[in-house]
């Protein structure tokens, strides 16, 4: 343990380097200030797309237009997907506490590439803008959903070319931070620290990296490929010349859903953190929750045809890309019984980051079981794309993704600012949050299996009732979220200042001062062999 080094001398918040204020931030090579600058972009990017959600609520609060003609619904559930899935989910954890705390808790002074580390989160940036002009000038907001789907990509009058190469932007800073990872991973942990000792959360952004730097330049080909059709007319895509737009399916998916397991591997993993950390126990079943990430990482290369079931294929591929989905959610379903596990007869301490913790298991259990209803050939094909796949996908994400992201944030709020925000408004936004969030999705599944389809602005007056509680959900998270976000912006400035190991945790982060110093470790620590990071007596 290295708690000796002075408090607050020269911790990375206030170290002075070669350039003052906003350009010490932005020129910084620092991991932990290039995770503040992502969770500062992202959060910002979070509200604008929350907002666009909130809008769409409110158009759909009763049938007819409410606020919004059929065109601009459409160009607002594009926006509103692109920011949330290229923008959010995928960077997310990963470039937010991955960066912060990644080398921390390996026992690192940076990452591997600091530079690069740099560059990455200047591509996010150039990518954002160049996503978010696509709705400033030229011919219209890209109205094609945020998958882009050939032909109407490349037939569409909307100005979709910023939008697909701001995304194809965005890949390229995901497969730059995967390769840091990865690199950082295997070269820079400490002595001692065996693969077998490593915490869950680093394992979940190594299996996350390698998807990050295999899967997303598929993606970014997919893309290229769109704007030359759209461009030069070249017939991969377009049946008129000889192209297929099945294919556009295939290779979006590829990639796409790889990407959602990006999305929710570091989630696991910050709950794998958390569980442990508040039942003060060793995580049940270590080794089972590794091997259930690394199956992740490998089977869900070859499960992206359920995204086209209704699309035509055959019903042998149709069987099998069934088969195979089941098998995928067997490490999610091992996950679940491993924190849950942990808890039992754990030394419980309920807080912010434990709510968090146990609702993303609730929410996320409801999203992986309503996956199967969708990875079923047979009902995905009487559900497709009604509303039942809108609050699937919310359940996963947003439940999922989502809720560890503000578990991770209240988890390590303390290490990240050396502050303390208001425990008690903190779980009064998680209450109003969770129930704004089942009041907001879970009618979608009625609503769905009643035969309302998504992406419209319009529906008959029989889904009017459902419409109007999920509406009101929207309201009631988004006060929650008010709440939440007020209360941290507010504590990272002005909460009281707290230990650096307020919930007596085991990983290396909770070792060093909060907010750690420059370079992390005044010496780089050993880890003994009899010691790990769930080592609780
Ligand atoms: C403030 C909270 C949110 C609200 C109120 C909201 C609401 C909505 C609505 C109404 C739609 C359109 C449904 C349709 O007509 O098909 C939608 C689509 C979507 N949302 Fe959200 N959402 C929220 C948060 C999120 C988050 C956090 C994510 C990602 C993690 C997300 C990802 C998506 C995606 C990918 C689509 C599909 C866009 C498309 O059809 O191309 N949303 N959302
Ligand atoms: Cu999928």
């Amino acid at each position: 343990m290295h708690t000796t080094h002075a408090e607050n001398e020269a911790n990375y918040l206030k170290y002075k380097g070669k350039y003052k204020g906003l350009l010490g931030w932005i020129l910084s090579t620092d991991h932990k200030r290039i995770g503040l600058l992502y969770l500062y972009s992202i959060g910002t990017m979070f509200i604008v797309g929350a907002l666009l959600g909130l809008a769409m609520k409110f158009e759909l609060l009763a049938p007819g237009k409410t606020i919004m003609n059929a065109q601009t619904y459409n160009a607002t559930f594009t926006v509103h997907g692109v920011i949330m899935i290229f923008m959010i989910v995928v960077p997310g954890l990963p470039a937010v506490f991955g960066n912060f705390l990644m080398p921390i808790m390996i026992g690192a002074k940076d990452v591997a590439f600091p530079k690069l580390n740099l560059l990455s989160w200047y591509l996010y940036v150039a990518g954002v803008f160049l996503v978010l002009s696509a709705l400033l000038f030229g011919s219209g907001t890209p109205d094609t959903g945020w998958t882009f789907y050939a032909p109407y990509s490349f037939k569409t009058g909307t100005n979709l070319l910023p939008a697909v190469f701001g995304a194809f932007v965005l890949g390229f800073s995901s497969i730059l931070t995967g390769l840091n990872f990865l690199v950082t991973i295997h070269r820079l942990r400490c002595p001692g620290l065996k693969w077998t000792k490593l915490p869950l959360f680093v394992w979940t952004l190594y299996g996350t990296a390698w998807i990050q730097l295999l899967a997303t330049p598929v993606v970014g080909i997919t893309l290229v490929l769109i704007a030359l059709e759209r461009v030069f007319g070249v017939g991969i895509f377009d049946p008129a010349l000889g192209g297929d737009p099945i294919l556009y399916q295939h290779l979006f998916w590829i990639y796409s859903h790889p990407a959602v397991y990006i999305m929710i591997l570091p989630a696991m993993g910050a709950i794998s953190e958390i569980i442990p950390t508040f039942s003060q126990k060793h995580v049940f079943g270590y080794k089972a929750i590794i091997a259930s990430t690394m199956a992740i990482a490998f089977v869900g290369w070859l499960v992206w045809g359920h995204h086209m079931y209704t699309a035509g294929m055959s019903g042998t591929a149709q069987y099998y890309f069934s088969l195979l989905t089941f098998i995928v959610a067997i490490p999610s379903a091992i996950k679940v019984f491993n924190w849950i596990s942990t808890m039992y007869k754990g030394s419980i301490n309920i807080q912010t980051p434990f709510y968090w913790a146990v609702s993303f298991i609730f929410v996320f259990m409801i999203g992986g079981l309503s996956g199967l209803v969708l990875g079923a050939l047979s009902t995905n094909v009487y559900v497709h794309d009604t509303a039942f796949v809108v609050g699937h996908f919310h359940y996963i994400v947003f439940g999922g993704t989502g809720f560890s992201f503000f578990a991770a944030i209240h988890y390590w709020f303390p290490k990240i600012f050396g502050r303390m925000y208001d425990k008690a408004w903190a779980n009064i936004g998680w209450l109003v949050f969770f129930i704004g969030f089942l009041a907001l999705y879970t009618p979608m599944f009625y609503l769905g299996l009643m035969g309302m389809p998504r992406r419209y602005y319009d529906y008959l007056e029989e889904f009017h009732g459902g419409n109007i509680l999920s509406t009101f959900g929207s309201w009631i998270l988004a006060t929650g979220l008010i709440i939440i976000i007020t209360n941290l912006v507010r504590s990272a400035r002005k909460g009281p200042k707290t230990e650096s190991n307020p919930w007596h945790g085991k990983t290396l982060e909770w070792s060093v001062p909060s907010p750690p110093p420059l370079e992390n470790f005044d010496e780089i620590p050993v880890i003994a062999e009899d010691d790990g990071p769930y080592n609780y007596k």
